[in-house]
């Protein structure tokens, strides 16, 4: 995942590495228009103390437009991409860089340091569960065909992997074969789901879910509900009953990675109008850029808890800020 942009901050590393190289001051018998005066030292603007180099603002400018446009091009948001950059250019000016330390390494933990604190925390669902009254209610939402239905399967089965009992509510009594599609899913799992006639209301499937999960003491209610988008007043206000039949503990917005700054934006109005409390992005698999992973959390203000890596039950990645700097920058 992410491939696009990780090429392209490798190129920028480069470029911000050279320019760090270039504020070195060449050693003192290979060069000797250094001792001339203060012209080298003027043209580079460069303080040597004690065997440390202090960065300024002009050297690193170059690179940091460079950076600007990499993050641009690939889809991270604008404020997200200031934020990176104003980490940047704070963590390098006025670095003491010991002469000798690698430009390269000192750039690499730069970036890294920066990118990490854009991506917040992440959501550790399992640990959530564990610290609430059960059932745990959670509503999935989202737009048309991000994978929403797919990622209530997938972390079916990543719970009851880890012990936990789980049942699904078919809330999308709306699209053609939606029923038919949990249903297999849910069978392929051993998993209990909660269905309506097609056309029924979905708040009334995801009251049933919760009822039974109640009846059988069970510790975990999944409930799909059908896309939407956020303009479509109608199935907005759907989803606002349902979440006030449901009272779910938790509302996943879930959005495709390859959407880019779409899925930002989306995110954003699902958040003001219905609320959201985590964010899990799906087919990072397919996603080049990278924008929407790196954006999301940062954006929405809501931490992202899972990523969709593919369309198998296992395709699916418990969030770190590490798992995505790692991709993009390679590991620590
Ligand atoms: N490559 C890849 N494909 C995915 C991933 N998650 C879901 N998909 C695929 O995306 C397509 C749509 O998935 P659904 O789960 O039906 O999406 P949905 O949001 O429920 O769609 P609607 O209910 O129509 O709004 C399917 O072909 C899935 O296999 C992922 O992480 N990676
Ligand atoms: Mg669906």
């Amino acid at each position: 995942m992410f491939d696009g942009l990780r090429e392209k901050l490798r190129s920028v590393q480069e470029v911000f590495g050279t320019s760090i190289r270039a504020a070195s001051p060449p050693p003192a018998d290979t060069a000797p228009e250094a001792k001339a005066g203060p012209g080298l030292a003027e043209r580079v603007k460069i303080l040597v103390t004690d065997g440390e180099l202090v960065l300024t603002e002009r050297q690193i400018e170059a690179p940091l437009q460079e950076l600007e446009m990499v993050l641009l091009e690939n889809d991270v948001a604008l404020p997200v991409t200031d934020e990176i950059l104003r980490r940047v250019k704070e963590a390098l000016v006025g670095m003491h860089r010991r002469i000798g330390e690698s430009a390269d390494a000192v750039i690499l933990s730069v970036l890294r340091e920066a990118i990490v604190q854009v991506l917040g925390e992440g959501f550790d669902l399992p640990a959530y569960i564990r610290g609430r009254e059960r059932p745990v209610k959670i509503l999935f939402t989202g737009v048309n065909g991000t994978g929403k239905t797919t990622t209530v399967a997938k972390v079916g089965d990543y719970l009851k992997r880890l012990g936990f009992s789980v049942v699904i509510a078919s809330g999308d009594t709306f699209r053609a074969g939606a029923l038919e599609q949990i249903g297999v899913h849910a069978e392929r799992l051993g998993i209990k789901v909660i269905q309506h006639k097609a056309g029924g209301d979905p708040s009334a499937v995801l009251f049933d879910a919760v009822e039974y999960a109640k009846a059988h003491r069970m510790d975990v209610v999944l409930a799909d509900s059908a896309g939407r988008f956020h303009n479509r007043v109608n199935l907005m206000n759907q989803l606002e009953k349902m979440k006030r039949v449901m009272s779910p503990d938790l509302v996943v917005y879930v959005d495709e990675a390859v959407a880019g700054n779409d899925a930002v934006v989306r995110a954003a109005e699902f958040e003001k109008l219905v609320g959201t409390d985590a964010v899990i992005l799906t087919k990072a698999d397919m996603d080049m850029r990278g924008g929407a992973a790196i954006s999301i959390a940062h954006t929405v203000g809501k931490p992202i808890m899972f990523l969709g890596t593919g369309q198998g039950y296992g395709d699916l990645l418990p969030f770190s800020p590490a798992v995505v700097v790692d991709e993009l920058l390679g590991s620590a």
